[in-house]
């Protein structure tokens, strides 16, 4: 299991901390997904196996966010 912390722009409220956890944690390969909003990051625990950070990267992007790697 790797972990990784990703920077996130966009988000300014609870209800944007749950989406992109619901958004993450659906994902196949992903473990957990502890998001901050004081700190604007996310610390992913993935499968590196069955998903990428460059797909992690997307999926958050696609929620409407901007993930920073
Ligand atoms: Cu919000």
């Amino acid at each position: 299991m790797e972990s990784k912390t990703v920077y996130i722009k966009g988000m300014n409220c609870m209800g944007c901390v749950s989406s992109i956890k619901n958004v993450l944690e659906k994902l196949p390969g992903v473990e957990s997904a502890e998001v901050s909003l004081e700190d604007a990051c996310v610390t992913i625990q993935y499968d590196a196996v069955s998903i990428s950070v460059d797909q992690l990267k997307k999926a958050i992007d696609n929620a409407g966010f901007e993930a920073i790697i």
